[in-house]
């Protein structure tokens, strides 16, 4: 293979091996790995048709847009019979080992300002349990109840791998067996100037970030773990992101649904809370199912109201799937004609500038990255599916430091979960209007992660835990 250099003075990207000569072995060999990495014509590519055309790849996106119908939970209209027979499916599934966990965690966490893996930020409200083990606890449970482990797939990137898998080996897996638990990174795309010049972050490192959660389809195949679930009789990957403390990792119904409709890929809704709410919106264009991120979708559209009143564009996409392995594998085989496309993010990114060979701080965002979003994934799956899912129990992210999606309100929404729970089985506890209690307390998931599980499992105790402030039912 010829030197890196030489490719990329071909491409008229020279400059990225500008200050060779003058850095020690180590730096010129980090720098020509790097570089070997890039898929050059993939970036030019990239440049023709998202930077120099400044379209960000969202032109005419929200053009000719409808609602995506999807399935009611039957407290608002949906058939119990329909939701029963999911249910069965699903835990005859889990039973046959049909079943993997996925966790995308590859991101770089900026908004919460917490300088770790984020799956390891603290979200539980009385012991503190961070992300992962919440997420670790849940897939343990569902191992115990369906007699078969689950395995989970992580997805890391160059930022936090090595830290995420020591934190998982210093805490011993929460309990899961070492080899139930598999890490892979993911790719990595080079940040460009308005011209198309690759950034270097230093001279002898090119300005990288992850390829966006949609990288994960490649990664999963790149990584080899997409075998590891073909040998392992696999075929049904159940997605979810890392800020998510209430996901049910594992849900009976919906794997149910995505079997019993054949389904490759299947999609949780939630009505969302407000026009202004910051998730994807579920809906159909062309007769193809797609997700059109907030930010995308026209204020006259998101804000629309039917005769009822209600959002019309409402079914909100809170990145819960379950994807089916050979969709996986052909949208991750690395042939462009199938492969998803690729969003831009104009960013703030220091650089060395090659004029003068000093860092520069921009004030203003002066480079383009190039993202996936995995809900692209939606208009090339057989038979998607959507089904309505119940914001409190599902979903309370921890996206921000304070106020809205913060620690505190996913805390909070934990503790009205546990006290719901708790009110389900008899239990007296006081609570505000909105359901909060007035004692923090805690259940485990490894103790009961439904309430149906909880009642269950608290009317079988033969000595009841009087619930105060801490108590933690485990
Ligand atoms: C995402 C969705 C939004 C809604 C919301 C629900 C996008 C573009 N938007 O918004 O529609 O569903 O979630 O909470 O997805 N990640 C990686 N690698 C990357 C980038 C992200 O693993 O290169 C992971 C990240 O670790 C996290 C998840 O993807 O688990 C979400 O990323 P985000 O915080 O960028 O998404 P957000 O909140 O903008």
């Amino acid at each position: 293979m010829s030197h890196p250099n030489e490719v990329f003075i071909a491409n008229g990207q020279s400059h990225v091996f500008q200050f060779h000569d003058e850095l020690n072995a180590e730096g010129q060999a980090q720098l020509k790995d790097q570089a070997s990495a890039i898929d050059l014509a993939e970036i030019d590519r990239l440049v023709e048709t998202l930077v120099r055309s400044n379209n960000g790849g969202n032109d005419a996106i929200a053009e000719d847009l409808e609602p995506a119908p999807f399935i009611p939970l039957p407290k608002n209209g949906g058939d119990s019979g329909q939701w029963q027979r999911a249910r069965k499916a699903g835990e005859q599934a889990l039973r046959d080992g049909r079943v993997a966990a996925f966790v995308v965690a590859g991101g770089q966490g900026t908004r919460l300002g917490f300088d770790a893996p984020k799956g390891t930020f603290p979200v539980t409200p009385v012991e503190k349990k961070s992300l992962f083990q919440v997420f670790a606890e849940k897939i343990l449970a569902a191992g115990i109840e369906f007699g078969k482990p689950v395995p989970w797939f992580i997805m890391t990137s160059i930022i936090n791998h090595d830290n995420t898998i020591a934190y998982f080996e210093k805490h011993n897996f929460f309990g899961l067996a070492a080899d139930q638990v598999q890490f892979f990174s993911q790719g990595l795309m080079s940040a460009v100037d308005a011209n198309g010049k690759i950034l270097l972050a230093d001279k002898d490192s090119i300005a990288l970030s992850p390829d966006g959660h949609g990288g994960s389809l490649r990664a999963l195949v790149r990584s080899g773990a997409i075998d590891k679930m073909k040998a392992a009789g696999i075929d049904t990957i159940s997605y979810f992101q890392v800020d998510n403390p209430l996901v049910r990792c594992i849900d009976p119904e919906f794997i149910g649904f995505h079997l019993l409709a054949n389904s490759e890929l299947s999609s949780k809704a939630l009505p969302k809370r407000d026009a202004g709410e910051k998730v994807g919106v579920f809906c159909e264009k062309n007769g193809e199912s797609v997700v059109i991120e907030y930010s995308d979708m026209p204020e006259r559209l998101a804000s629309e109201r039917d005769a009822n009143g209600e959002l019309r564009f409402r079914g909100g996409s809170i990145a819960i799937h379950i994807f089916n392995r050979d969709l996986v594998e052909r949208l991750g085989s690395g042939n462009a004609e199938i492969a998803l496309p690729f969003h831009l993010a104009h960013k703030k990114v220091a650089h060395i500038d090659p004029a003068t060979g000093e860092k520069t701080e921009p004030a203003e965002p002066n480079a383009y990255k190039f993202e996936m979003f995995v809900f692209d994934a939606l208009p090339f799956a057989e038979n998607p599916v959507i089904i309505e899912t119940a914001r409190e129990d599902d979903f309370s992210p921890v996206k921000n430091a304070e106020g809205s999606d913060s620690p505190q309100t996913s805390a909070d929404d934990q503790l009205r979960q546990f006290a719901r729970w708790a009110k389900a089985a008899g239990i007296e506890i006081e609570a505000d209007d909105s359901g909060l209690p007035a004692v923090k307390f805690e259940v485990s998931p490894l103790f009961a992660d439904t309430q149906d599980r909880f009642v269950k499992k608290w009317n079988a105790l033969s000595e009841k835990p009087a619930i105060a402030d801490g108590t933690v039912i485990s």
